[in-house]
């Protein structure tokens, strides 16, 4: 894929921060917007990445910061995938072609990367939340560290995002406080996949029927937000415009906000003329709902069915994505395929999503069991709780969210699932490291806050054909919750034999027999340890190499076996500190293994969180791979081997 010329950009040239647009007339104010969009599609195409969301608000990010004075005034971007335009405008844009690579740009907001991103997000829907601390910080004299000051404090959350609890949670304090803040709704009626639910529902009543309010009625509409004494002055034409002022009576209304809007989220014009009204006049909680197009301006995003959510490198002309060639399914796949074969024989089996039927697989099982297939929107502390329900009604749930996002449901996992001992199953797909997502999408701590908790049964799969077994093995088990988690891509190539029986809960194996040192695996670094067993080997070293399979209940058995005919015992897991290793710590310690010399190591992700780059990038900073496995094992063996070498 050649570099694409990059475009014609006169005007942004002159923009180095957001005080540069404050010179600028609201014409050309339209034209930095124009220039913008084409300046984040040609950056877009050469680091992959979220497109559509970006293209959505860049006459809003224009606006924005021609109206308020940023850093100042904080703009908190929920979830930040939209914030690549508002990257480019607050002086990174030099940097932007390095997005989402090794030391370059995150793909989303942070607070370490640019005072202008006054809080870090990737994960959705604490916006309101931040910017209303924020704001209350203000309002009580603090100083932020960043010595930026603090003004006003902005949220801007899309539709998608609104559909979960902790927006309403910031709702209903914010209306309760009645401190000035801002919240954008940015409605582009889509969240990866299209919305679900009343609320989305709800968004699209609010404004179908009702034109966008003109210039003179957005600014008019605001009128309510006059302190009092001004209010009376303007209640006559605040009256004659009630129709088009749709704020009225709205669930924001009744939360405490002053609705404005529906407005145009791409005319600049009344974006420019809405936000200067209410900068000037509000006095509490004020809520403007855009109607915006996710992907507007670039017509093969547009035509995408995500909207051009997220993209691969691609040619700016033609739109083609530049997607390698994969010889092995991925995991994704692997884990919806066996997932309608045992929802073919079992129709009590039933499937959860929060917002993310593509990504988990669902979309497939969706298509085949309709009616047995749950978007619940955005919301995975739901999502868990409701699988929960499904449970305790007789069904067998199959709760798939990613690592990062179950995170969100840990109280619901604890108090509403384990607890109560009911067998929700959970898929957790990636697990680990997920590469240009950077940290906040890591999946790293799903075997550390799990296999704590009485009566769950937590897996790994090593391979494809150990997933498809291991969702037979959660289908058939009945007494108690249950969890396997496996990795983002592709898997390694192996055959997957459908009809095999349900694991034994509790039983590893071994795949290579050896003698002296043994690699006890949990998950897909499985196929490194055997690489390093293979390189051992050619250094006369002949490692037993295991797969765990279970994280929880431990195969005591073999764990013990393994302690006790080897010198050297090295466990490897994608996990943070806190995990398998740890567990497996505690059974040789309790059971003396350690009082009669035994080795023992532990490999796990670095107790540091690791920046977005290449997943090998990612794995070599975490020392997971076949050579840190077998360097680990000479160290243990001590020079006499290490001389050997040389
Ligand atoms: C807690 C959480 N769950 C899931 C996701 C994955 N995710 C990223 S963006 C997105 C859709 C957001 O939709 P919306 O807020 O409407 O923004 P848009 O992309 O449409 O601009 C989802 C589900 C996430 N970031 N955080």
């Amino acid at each position: 894929m050649t570099d694409p010329a990059r475009p014609r950009t006169p005007l942004l040239d002159r923009v180095r921060d957001p005080r540069d647009l404050k010179a600028l007339t609201d014409a050309q104010l339209r034209q930095v917007a124009d220039e913008l969009r084409a300046e984040t599609i040609s950056a877009v195409s050469v680091t992959g990445g979220h497109l559509g969301a970006g293209l959505g608000v860049v006459e809003l990010t224009v606006a924005l910061h021609a109206v308020f004075d940023t850093p100042r005034d904080r703009l908190i971007w929920d979830v930040g995938h939209q914030a690549y335009p508002h990257k480019i405008l607050t002086g990174r844009r030099d940097r932007i072609r390095t997005l989402r690579q090794k030391d370059g740009l995150s793909g989303f907001t942070k607070r370490s990367e640019s005072p202008y991103d006054p809080f870090g997000a990737a994960h959705s829907s604490t916006s309101i939340s931040a910017a209303l601390g924020l704001a209350v910080a203000r309002d009580l004299g603090a100083e932020p560290p960043d010595n930026c000051g603090l003004g006003d404090c902005i949220a801007v959350i899309g539709d998608g995002s609104i559909s979960a609890g902790m927006a309403y949670e910031a709702m209903n304090n914010a209306g309760h406080l009645g401190t000035r803040l801002f919240v954008i709704l940015n409605d582009n009626e889509m969240s990866i996949a299209p919305p679900v639910g009343a609320m989305s529902a709800y968004l699209t009543r609010l404004y179908a029927g009702a034109p966008f309010q003109d210039l003179r009625a957005a600014a008019k509409a605001a009128a309510h937000l006059l302190p009092e004494p001004l209010r009376e002055g303007a209640k006559r034409a605040k009256d004659a415009l009630k129709h088009l002022a749709v704020g009225h009576g709205t669930l924001f209304d009744e939360l405490g906000f002053s609705y404005v809007g529906p407005v145009d989220g791409h005319d600049m014009d009344q974006l420019l003329s809405v936000l200067r009204t209410v900068k000037a006049r509000a006095t509490g909680p004020v809520l403007i709902h855009a109607i915006t197009r996710k992907g507007k301006g670039y017509a093969p995003a547009e035509a995408a069915a995500d909207r051009g959510h997220a993209t691969a490198k691609f040619d700016v002309i033609t739109g083609a994505q530049a997607k390698a060639a994969s010889n092995a399914p991925s995991y994704t796949s692997v884990f919806a395929d066996a997932l309608i074969r045992a929802a073919q024989k079992d129709r009590r089996i039933v499937a959860v999503t929060a917002a993310m039927p593509d990504g988990t697989g669902l979309s497939k099982f969706m298509d085949r069991f309709s009616d047995r297939c749950f978007d619940v929107g955005i919301a995975e502390q739901h999502a868990v709780t409701f699988s929960a329900g499904l449970a305790a009604g007789g069904l067998r749930p199959f709760c798939a969210i990613y690592s990062t996002f179950l995170q969100r449901g840990y109280d619901q996992i604890v108090h509403d699932v384990a607890i109560q001992r009911l067998p929700v199953r959970f898929a957790i797909d990636r697990a680990g490291l997920v590469g240009a997502d950077g940290a906040t999408h890591a999946g790293s701590f799903d075997v550390a806050f799990l296999a704590n908790l009485p009566g769950f049964v937590v897996m790994a799969a090593a391979d494809e054909a150990e997933l498809a077994r291991m969702v037979t093995t959660a289908a058939a088990h009945d007494t108690g919750p249950i969890a396997f988690r496996f990795p983002r891509g592709e898997g390694v190539g192996v055959e997957i034999d459908w009809t095999a029986p349900p694991l034994e809960i509790g039983k590893g194996r071994i795949v290579r027999e050896g003698s002296g040192v043994a690699l006890l695996s949990l998950g897909t670094r499985l196929s490194e340890a055997l690489k390093a067993a293979e390189s051992l080997e050619a250094r006369g070293i002949r490692p037993t190499v295991a797969d765990a399979r279970f994280a929880k209940p431990l195969d005591r058995d073999l764990i013990l076996s393994l302690a006790r005919t080897h010198d050297i015992l090295l466990t490897i897991e994608e996990g943070a500190v806190g995990g398998f290793g740890s567990h497996v710590a505690q059974l040789l310690s309790d059971e003396g293994l350690f009082d009669h010399g035994l080795k023992f190591r532990s490999l796990t992700l670095p107790d540091t969180f690791i920046d977005h780059a290449s997943p090998s990038e990612m794995y070599a900073e975490a020392r997971l791979n076949a050579e840190d496995i077998e360097r680990k094992v000479l160290e243990l063996l001590g020079a006499k081997v290490l001389g050997k070498r040389a």
